[in-house]
């Protein structure tokens, strides 16, 4: 197979640039006019096109050499189609001439010149500003404006950038002065000799200019068009202006990249501003691009990282206000309840159970049949009745899974209870609760309850809950809506038992009705399971022989 150079195109003017970018690796098959290197001088960011399609068998140049037109850069072996079809020069050509703006503004100083000079002795001249020679391309679009109108600008400093579909490249001022106006919008298309905007030029820069100009004529009378002869007499101006645009990145937050990375970051809904680039002069290669939004993608929001999302109204405008810090307890517990509240449909239903019985029994018979320092509050028997009923109804013992395709059902059952502490709301969890006894679950919910509120928690003594119960009933209140614990699908709240009428049939009689609210996740529990699963709560919970069985 044939092997092929691959060379720096005609630079056009510039002796040297920099390779920043190999887009490729030898044994790479490529597709013809695919970038294979990014070169980038002062003032332009150029890709070099492959002239053919075949495969990459050695590559020449590393990135930071500095290469000059004609340098080798690649080895190709051309695939026999291409071998058949091979055009190479019309590629590069159109690629570099693209890229000469530097040569360019000369184009646009020598068509400024007679009005200047029609002017020059005027303090302020205003001037056109035009695209200078872009290579023959035509509707260049305007992608970023260096600098705004009623700025000063240095003569060569980047007014803006233009992207074509193979290079950057900026418009460098034509002189030093004011801008007046912009003629042209970012997303404009625009071709050499378009009027782009107007400028105010001051008197002794015109002259100063005017000067130049007349000896840059008399050096160029052979070369009316740019020359690299002519480039390397203004090594200083050419320095002094790449200071000046480095300078002018940091002021104005322009993006250095090329029109490969440019694509990607649109592409991927990246805004290049926020990209730190890690090629030379901070230039954002395609890596940056894709480490950028690998980074976004990891990171939580802010609304995640706080757990909730507060206000940031200035309160003491209105009167006199207190800052208070929320402990850990309290901001763990906002970030759990705005996940659990926005992650999970949410319904509840309310029952009642007929405790008249069980409060008897409990306050009677039962208080002779506890050991000694045990006491037995309504919980107690709450708690019993729900592992009950979650072993008759399993998918309130039950998770989703990661895209809702399946449920996870349990068969362990840990029971969560609610326990308020100076700190704030912490829900210890009840192993095996479907082992344990009315005593069992009196004795343990009192031990946990304790522990959380003097800090004696163990550590997994929170983790593994299957069902919470959340009891209100020592404080008071008719009914609440609780909120249902993620991953968890249902939760009971237990409101304060009262006596009231209820119709037996034949009339009203007193009866101690002890008011359940079960929140349950609806992608998982049917309306109809929920009145069940509290239906029979209240079931086992009005005649404690049911727990019996
Ligand atoms: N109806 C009527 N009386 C009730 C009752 C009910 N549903 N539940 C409890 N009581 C009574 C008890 O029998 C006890 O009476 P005595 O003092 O006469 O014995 C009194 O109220 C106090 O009970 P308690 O609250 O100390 O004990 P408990 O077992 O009922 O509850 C615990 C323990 C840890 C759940 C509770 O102390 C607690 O912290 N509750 C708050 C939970 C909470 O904050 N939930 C909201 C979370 S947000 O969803």
């Amino acid at each position: 197979m044939s092997q092929t150079q691959v060379t720096v195109p005609d630079l056009g003017g510039i002796d040297e640039v920099e390779v920043i970018e190999i887009s490729i690796k030898v044994g790479d098959t490529v597709e013809e006019e695919q970038e294979i290197l990014v070169l980038e001088s002062d003032k332009a960011t150029m890709e070099v096109p492959a002239p053919m399609a075949g495969k990459v068998a050695k590559i020449l140049v590393a990135v930071g050499d500095k290469v000059s037109s004609g340098t080798p850069v690649v080895v190709m072996e051309a695939s026999e189609q291409s071998v058949a079809e091979e055009k190479p020069e019309p590629v590069k050509e159109k690629t570099v001439k693209k890229e000469t703006a530097n040569g360019t503004s000369e184009q646009v100083e020598s068509d400024q010149q007679t009005q200047e000079s029609e002017s020059s002795s005027a303090t302020e001249t205003e001037i056109e500003i035009k695209v200078p020679d872009i290579g023959g391309a035509a509707d260049v679009e305007v992608i970023e404006f260096s600098i705004q109108p009623g700025d000063t600008i240095e003569a060569e400093e980047s007014l803006m950038v233009l992207e074509s579909d193979k290079a950057t490249m900026e418009v460098p001022s034509p002189e030093s002065g004011k801008i007046i106006s912009f003629s042209v919008s970012v997303g404009d298309k625009v071709s050499e000799g378009d009027v782009i905007g107007k400028m105010l030029v001051t008197q002794s820069q015109a002259v100063d200019k005017k000067s130049e100009k007349t000896t840059d004529q008399a050096t160029e009378t052979s070369k009316p068009v740019k020359s690299p002869d002519k480039k390397a007499e203004k090594p200083a101006s050419k320095s002094s202006s790449q200071n000046n645009e480095e300078a002018s990145n940091t002021l104005t937050g322009k993006v250095h990249a090329g029109p490969a990375v440019r694509q990607l970051a649109r592409e991927m809904g990246v805004d290049l501003t926020e990209v730190t680039g890690s090629g030379p002069r901070s230039r954002i290669i395609k890596e940056d691009v894709q480490q950028f939004v690998k980074t976004r993608l990891k990171q939580p929001s802010s609304a995640q990282v706080m757990g909730v999302v507060g206000s940031d109204e200035d309160f003491s405008k209105f009167g006199s206000i207190e800052n208070v810090p929320l402990n850990k307890i309290k901001q763990v517990t906002a970030k759990n309840m705005v996940k659990s509240w926005s992650t999970i449909p949410q319904v509840t239903q309310f029952d009642e159970a007929d405790i008249t019985e069980l409060e008897q029994y409990r306050k009677g018979p039962m208080t002779a049949m506890l050991p000694e320092g045990v006491k037995v509050s309504p919980l107690a028997f709450v708690l019993k009745a729900c592992v009950m009923a979650l072993q008759k109804f399993p998918h309130f013992n039950s998770s989703l899974n990661l895209d809702g395709t399946a449920l996870i059902t349990k068969q362990y059952y840990n029971l969560g209870i609610a326990v308020e502490t100076p700190d704030g709301l912490l829900v210890p969890v009840i192993k095996n609760s479907d082992t344990k006894s009315i005593v069992d679950f009196a004795v343990e919910s009192a031990d946990l309850a304790g522990k959380a509120r003097n800090k004696k928690l163990p550590m997994d003594g929170m983790m593994g809950g299957t069902f919470t119960v959340s009891s209100l009933g020592g404080i008071g209140g008719t009914a609440f809506t609780p909120i249902v614990a993620a991953p968890q699908v249902a939760i009971l709240g237990v409101s304060k038992a009262s006596y009231k009428p209820v119709w037996n049939g034949s009339e009203f009689e007193a009866r101690l009705m002890l008011p359940l609210s079960l929140s349950y996740d609806h992608r998982v529990i049917d309306g109809a399971e929920a009145a069940r699963f509290a239906r029979y709560l209240c079931q086992l919970l009005s005649d404690t022989r049911h727990m019996l069985l």
